[in-house]
């Protein structure tokens, strides 16, 4: 569908504030979308750390929490569906658009009971990942969830990976849109060199990991792989850590890695590192899409990764990166050490990765996928408005 002559769009989006794929996607959708032309309100407890503070047509509305003493556990659930109602009712939102079902969505379908049909947003869910794998196997969530989805006018999955997952996992036999994640970086501010020289860096080669250090993103198993590469003094470990990384200390001491690992924690600016980095290293024992190694792949840095869940539909094997079957710590040194000893393996990796990463995975390539979708929900009549 040509979206170039349909009208802009009022949107809403909820995400996760804080450091974390689904909501620097989000985020990075709704940048997009204002840039196109759309007027994007976001609804959260707290800015999203990468959402620019003067951008024309973005709106930030904040959900107060406040905590009466009454409950063990403040409620988040209830005042972001009565935002969300008050929002979509003020600004007519078109589009109501989620990200993470827990609780974004319960909050949006029970945002939507609040309105009268004539201005209820339309409601598009997106599953990121553990909103499926994790807490969708939880008794405790697994129905509001299935509830939540059945619900929506869209639902969306970031690989064809996740969409199999939600079927299996939550029994949803809706339809289901994969929209892949894309990938848009901010211009970097400190050179490769600077950036060594911030970490204590000679010319040896970058090994970068970057995750929240979920116990899915084994920790353990990346570490263990860096202490069975053999050329130890010909590169250092760099982990940003969106996280704290204290735990794992013990590990790295026990292998004796404290002079390989450099850790950062927190960052909320990663375009320096990945300008910097030569290798990502990705352990994860699952993972829907893996935003880390896309967005290394778009500073031609080539991935060592694990072929778990969406990986595969990121990363071509032995064309821009090389994946290892999930477990082995040996096999995974063995393929970084194939790229630290072989420069032109790596660049040759990396100038695909790069090429991939702006075809497939740029904004131009993704973001009108989520116009069309929300054109074509939008001009549905509301189910309830015909009742
Ligand atoms: O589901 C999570 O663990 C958190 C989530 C996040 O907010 O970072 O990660 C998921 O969504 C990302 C963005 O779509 C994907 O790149 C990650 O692969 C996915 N994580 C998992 O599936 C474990």
């Amino acid at each position: 569908m040509d979206t170039t002559n349909q009208r802009p769009l009022k949107i809403g989006i909820t995400c996760y504030p804080s450091v974390g794929g689904s909501g620097i996607i989000a985020t990075t959708l709704g940048v997009e979308l204002a840039k196109r032309g759309h007027q994007v309100h976001f609804i959260s407890y707290e800015r999203p750390f990468r959402l620019p503070a003067d951008q024309e047509r973005i709106f930030f509305h904040p959900v107060t929490i406040n905590d009466y003493g009454l409950f063990k556990y403040p409620d988040y659930t209830l005042p972001l569906s009565v935002k969300m109602a008050e929002i979509s009712c003020q600004y007519e939102l078109d589009v109501l658009h989620v990200h993470y079902a827990v609780p974004h969505a319960t909050a949006a379908i029970l945002s939507r009971c609040m309105l009268p049909p004539h201005k209820q947003p339309k409601i598009i869910t997106t599953l990121h990942g553990t909103d499926t794998t994790l807490l969708g196997k939880d008794p405790g969530y697994g129905p509001a969830i299935v509830h939540a989805l059945t619900q929506s006018d869209a639902v969306t999955t970031v690989s064809e990976y996740l969409k199999i997952e939600s079927r299996k996992v939550l029994g949803f036999k809706g339809p289901i849109s994969v929209i892949h994640n894309f990938f848009e970086p901010h211009p970097v501010q400190q050179s490769r060199e600077e950036v060594r020289n911030e970490l204590g860096m000679g010319d040896e080669i970058m090994l970068l990991h970057s995750s929240n250090l979920r116990p899915m993103k084994r920790i353990d198993l990346l570490l263990e792989t860096a202490a069975r590469i053999r050329t130890r003094q010909a590169f250092k470990l760099v982990i940003l850590a969106g996280g704290n990384f204290a735990p794992f200390m013990d590990d790295v001491r026990r292998l004796g890695l404290e002079d390989t690992v450099i850790v950062r924690e927190n960052i909320l600016e990663i375009e320096n590192y990945l300008g910097a980095a030569d290798i990502g290293l990705i352990t994860s024992e699952s993972e829907s899409f893996c935003l880390s190694i896309l967005e290394a792949m778009s500073f031609a840095c080539p991935s060592v990764a694990t072929a778990v869940g969406g990986i595969p539909e990121v990363v071509d094997n032995e064309k821009s990166g090389l994946l290892v079957p999930f477990g082995s710590a040996d096999a995974l040194a063995r393929a970084v050490e194939r790229l630290i000893e072989d420069k032109d393996l790596r660049a040759r990796l990396g100038v695909e990765a790069k090429l991939q990463a702006e075809k497939r995975f740029s904004a131009d390539a993704i973001v009108h996928q989520y116009e069309e979708l929300y054109q074509r929900i939008s001009q549905k009549t509301n189910c309830s408005s015909i009742r």
